[in-house]
C-alpha cells in the first residue's frame, strides 16, 4: 500500500489564515476560537507540512506596539525553529482595513496608494526576517463596483507603478524576492483587476522587472470564472511563470468557497496534480483553503490532513496512469506521428511551397475516431479504483 504520510519533502504549505480561519462569513459570526501562531506551527509540523505562509496582519496586528511586534515575531520564530517549519511565502493584507475599501495600489486617493506601499514594504521586511523568498500580491480590493469613477486605465498604471516600486525596494534591500500575482475575477470587489491567469501574465509583461514576477493561480478563482484550472496552470508553466500555486476546490458559479483540496472536482484536480508532477514544479503546494464553518478544531485538522492526503493519493493515481499499459496504448494511438508531415510545419520557403501543394485526405481526417471516450473512461476507472 502506498505510504500517504506527508513529509516536508512534499512541500505542502498552509497560510496562518487558512487553518486559523475562525469560521466567520458574511452572514455569521466565528464558530471557532482563535489559535496562536506558535500553536498552528506546532500542529502543522506534526501533520507533516513543510511551511506556513502569512499576511502581515496575521502575525502582527497593525495596532501592535514595537514591543508587542517583537514578542509576537520572536515567539513565532521560536516555534518555527522548535518544529522545523519554513516560511516560503509572505504577503500583505491590503483588503481588511477600511482604508483600502476602494482599492490599495489602485485607490483613487493618492494617500491610500502611498500608505499601501508603506504597509507592503514593512510586510516585506517581516517576510524577509522570517526567510520568505516569494512575495504574493492578491489584489483583494483592487477593482470596482462603479466604473463611472473613470479609473480603469489609471488603475492599471497605478498598479504597475506600485509593483515596480516594490520590486525596486526589494532589490535595493537585497531581499531577492520573486513576486507572484494572484488573480481573482470578483469578491470582495464587484469586478477585480487582473481577473484571470491570462490577464496577470499579460500585465507582468508590462512591468520593469518582469523577470521577477510570476503568477500564483488559485483553483477556486479560475473556477469562479468558469475556466479550467488545469489549463490555466499549463499556460503559466508554459510561460515559465508558475511561481506558486494556491490549491483548494470550488463548485462553479458560487462565491469563493476555498474548499478542502479535492473535495469537489476530482477529475480536474487529478489533471492538475499530473501537470505539477510531470512538469517538475518545485514550488510550494499551498493549500489556500479552510475548514467548513460547521467544523470544530478537530475538523480543522481533519481538513488539513485531507488536503495533503488527497494530493498524495492523486500523485499515486498519476503514477498508475503513467504505468497503465492499456491507458498508455490508448494515448499512443490518440497521437498520430508523421515525421515527414511534421517536418513541413517548420517554416522554410520550400516547406511552405510543398505544404501548399500537399494532397490531404480531408474526409479521412474527419472520419478518424481519436478514442477519447475510451481514454476518459479508463481515467474514471482509475480514479474510482477499479483498475
Ligand atoms: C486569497 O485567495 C489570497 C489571500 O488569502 C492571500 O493574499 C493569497 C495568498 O495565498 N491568497
Ligand atoms: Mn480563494
Ligand atoms: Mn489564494
Amino acid at each position: 500500500m502506498t505510504d500517504l504520510t506527508p513529509t516536508p519533502a512534499d512541500k505542502f504549505t498552509f497560510g496562518l489564515w487558512t487553518v486559523g480561519n475562525a469560521g466567520r462569513d458574511p452572514f455569521g459570526e466565528p464558530t471557532r476560537k482563535p489559535m496562536t501562531a506558535p500553536y498552528v506551527v506546532q500542529k502543522l509540523a506534526a501533520l507533516g507540512a513543510y511551511g506556513i505562509n502569512l499576511h502581515d496582519d496575521d502575525l502582527v496586528p497593525v495596532t501592535a506596539s514595537a514591543s508587542e511586534r517583537s514578542r509576537l515575531v520572536g515567539d513565532f520564530k521560536q516555534a518555527l525553529s522548535d518544529h522545523g517549519l519554513k516560511v516560503p511565502m509572505a504577503t500583505t493584507n491590503l483588503f481588511g482595513d477600511p482604508a483600502f475599501k476602494d482599492g490599495a495600489f489602485t485607490s483613487a486617493d493618492a494617500r491610500v496608494r502611498a500608505y499601501a506601499l508603506q504597509k507592503t514594504m514593512l510586510s516585506m521586511d517581516l517576510g524577509h526576517e522570517l526567510g520568505a523568498e516569494l512575495y504574493v500580491f492578491w489584489g483583494g480590493r483592487e477593482g470596482t463596483e462603479v466604473d463611472a469613477g473613470g479609473k480603469l486605465l489609471d488603475s492599471l498604471k497605478w498598479f504597475r507603478d506600485s509593483l515596480n516600486f516594490l520590486a525596486d525596494y526589494s532589490e535595493s534591500q537585497g531581499y531577492g524576492y520573486r513576486f507572484a500575482l494572484e488573480p481573482k475575477p470578483n469578491e470582495p470587489r464587484g469586478d477585480m483587476f487582473l481577473p484571470t491567469v491570462g490577464s496577470a501574465l499579460g500585465f507582468i509583461a508590462t512591468l520593469d522587472r518582469h523577470g521577477l514576477f510570476g503568477v500564483n493561480p488559485e483553483f477556486a478563482h479560475e473556477t469562479m470564472s468558469g475556466l479550467n484550472f488545469a489549463h490555466a496552470v499549463a499556460q503559466a508553466i508554459d510561460a515559465g511563470k508558475l511561481f506558486h500555486v494556491d490549491l483548494n476546490d470550488q463548485k462553479p458559479g458560487r462565491f469563493d468557497q476555498d474548499l478542502r483540496f479535492g473535495a469537489e472536482t476530482l477529475k480536474t484536480v487529478f489533471f492538475l496534480v499530473q501537470l505539477l508532477e510531470q512538469s517538475g514544479y518545485t514550488g510550494s503546494k499551498h493549500f489556500d483553503a479552510h475548514a467548513l464553518r460547521t467544523e470544530d478544531e478537530e475538523g480543522v485538522w481533519a481538513f488539513a490532513r485531507g488536503c495533503m492526503r488527497t494530493y498524495l493519493m492523486l500523485r499515486e493515481k498519476v503514477r498508475q496512469f503513467e504505468t497503465d499499459t492499456e491507458m498508455q496504448a490508448a494515448l499512443a494511438a490518440y497521437r498520430v506521428e508523421d515525421p515527414a508531415m511534421q517536418a513541413l510545419t517548420s517554416f522554410t520557403p520550400g516547406n511552405a511551397a510543398t505544404l501548399k501543394g500537399q494532397a490531404f485526405d480531408r474526409e479521412g481526417l474527419g472520419a478518424r475516431g481519436p478514442g477519447l471516450e475510451h481514454i476518459d473512461q479508463l481515467t474514471v476507472d482509475l480514479l474510482l479504483g477499479m483498475r
